[in-house]
């Protein structure tokens, strides 16, 4: 059985070799370095390097998985492996009901995750199905200053119509993306955006038994509409994880006892997101793709995985459940809520939604008591939208969106197929009390008259002029 005590008892051997000196650490971990000297790398540095054959799927690594996307196939030509993104518009569905045209490559938003071994060379034709130029960058990868895809400072913009190839050799190991780097606010806004994985030719340390892939994005679609608002700057209402809001999410499924690793990616237009896992806790083994020493991964439960950063976290499913994942931000697990709405807790609608129904057929006032019910309540939305928030669940409705997943992890697992909702083992689930027990344990049973929504305010009598400020 495979316990966390275990699992931080190697980071204890390698603090202890810190401890006796620095060669000690570094000879414990040798191929977790970059395989070049990025001083080394300047114009085309092919020959500085030893070669290697393709690696390959299965024998020199195992895939990574991408939840709600999929990985970009290649073909091997002469020895190179040969990658082919198409940018063009994708009509793009974020979750059941909501569907926008956005940009993403070959028919996917994002574009698919591209996958391939330290010391591969690949080459990447690009070709431009846009309305307007682009160009790709390869975020994080160190590569010649003319393959690095800044539109104009780079390399000439790919022209629509026009395909362009990239090529170079990967001589480092990790989780980097790529995106659009021409019109940024407008590509990037619009999805064009993927996660480029490299996976080490030696590995070290521990395998991962799952190896999972999420990309971070945040976008402006209003209610009705079907084209993301690229000039957002702040406004937005729907947040992702690999282009998906959930309930549009799939659950990341893990056995008990595996190894599971996160690889973050986040290219929101503006905003960072702090990622929490629920059930337990992680070590950050990398940061924008390069490796942390063992002694120094920080262990946590949430990581802050800031515009333009990958993160990669480690930790082992010893805990059987159903458990979230998410963005702590509030605002990112909502779902195109408009965020203009007043604020109506606390006000009493009295025989307001009688009379305005007369008026208008079908009104409802909302949130009085809390937003928690906006989703369920069921009501008619605008064509092609998606409610606040929200999905059924096993025990009762989930009241969140967005950037929102579910890890589960289950013992006696034949496959990796979403296993369905958790079964709490007897006395593990959270239930109504009893009087008994509340008389045994509290004395008493608690006044459960349901709080005054009116604040207990009387204006009519109410004198103004006794009141002072802090009072
Ligand atoms: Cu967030």
């Amino acid at each position: 059985m495979i316990t966390r005590r275990k699992f931080f008892s190697n980071a204890v051997v390698t603090a202890g070799a810190a401890a006796l000196g620095a060669t000690s650490v570094q000879g414990a971990e040798p191929a977790r370095q970059p395989l070049e000297n990025p001083e080394k790398i300047k114009g085309n540095a092919q020959s500085d390097q030893q070669d290697y054959p393709p690696g390959e799927p299965g024998k020199d690594y195992t895939p990574v998985i991408t939840p709600n996307g999929s990985t970009l196939p290649y073909k091997v030509v002469g020895g190179i492996k040969v990658f082919h993104l198409i940018a063009e518009e994708v009509d793009h569905e974020f979750a059941p009901g909501l569907r926008a045209y956005c940009w993403g490559f070959n028919g996917q938003v994002h574009g698919p995750t591209i996958e391939a071994v330290e010391g591969d060379q690949v080459r990447i034709y690009v070709t431009n199905k846009l309305p307007e130029n682009t160009s790709i960058h390869w975020h994080g990868l160190l590569v010649p200053s003319g393959m690095d895809g800044v539109g104009g400072l780079s390399q000439k913009t790919i022209e629509p119509g026009e395909t362009y190839k990239y090529e170079f050799k990967l001589r480092q190991h990790g989780t980097y993306m790529y995106h659009s780097h021409s019109d940024e606010m407008t590509q990037i806004a619009l999805g064009m955006m993927g996660m480029f994985i490299i996976h080490p030719r030696t590995p070290t340390g521990a395998k991962a038994d799952r190896d999972f892939v999420l990309m971070s994005s945040e976008w402006r679609i209003d209610v009705g509409t079907r084209r993301p608002v690229p000039i957002e700057m702040t406004n937005f209402s729907i947040f992702t994880f690999n282009g998906r809001a959930f309930p549009g999410t799939a659950p990341l499924v893990a056995k008990y006892g595996d190894r599971v690793r996160i690889r973050f990616g986040n290219l929101s237009p503006m905003d960072h997101h702090p990622i929490h896992l629920h059930g337990f806790y992680w070590k950050i083994t990398e940061m924008d793709g390069l490796p942390i020493p063992e002694a120094a991964q920080q262990p946590g439960n949430t990581v802050l995985v800031a515009v333009g950063q990958t993160r990669t976290v480690e930790f082992i499913a010893d805990n059987p459940g159903d458990w979230a994942m998410h963005c702590h931000m509030t605002h990112h697990t909502m779902n195109q809520m408009g965020h203009n709405v007043p604020n109506l807790i606390g006000v009493r609608p009295g025989k307001l939604d009688k009379k305005v129904s007369k008026l208008l057929p079908g009104y409802m006032a909302m949130g009085e008591s809390g937003m928690a019910n906006m989703g369920e309540m069921g009501m008619p939305v605008p064509h092609n939208s998606i409610p606040m928030v929200g999905a059924p669940g096993k025990h009762d409705y989930i009241d969140m969106g967005g950037m929102f997943t579910i890890v589960k992890v289950r013992e006696n697992l034949t496959s990796y197929d979403d296993p369905g909702w958790y079964e709490n083992p007897p006395g593990t689930l959270a239930s109504l009390a009893s009087n008994d027990e509340l008389q045994r344990d509290l004395g008493k049973i608690p006044d459960t008259k349901p709080m005054d929504n009116n604040m207990k305010m009387d204006h009519g009598n109410m004198n103004h002029m006794d009141m002072k400020h802090g009072g």
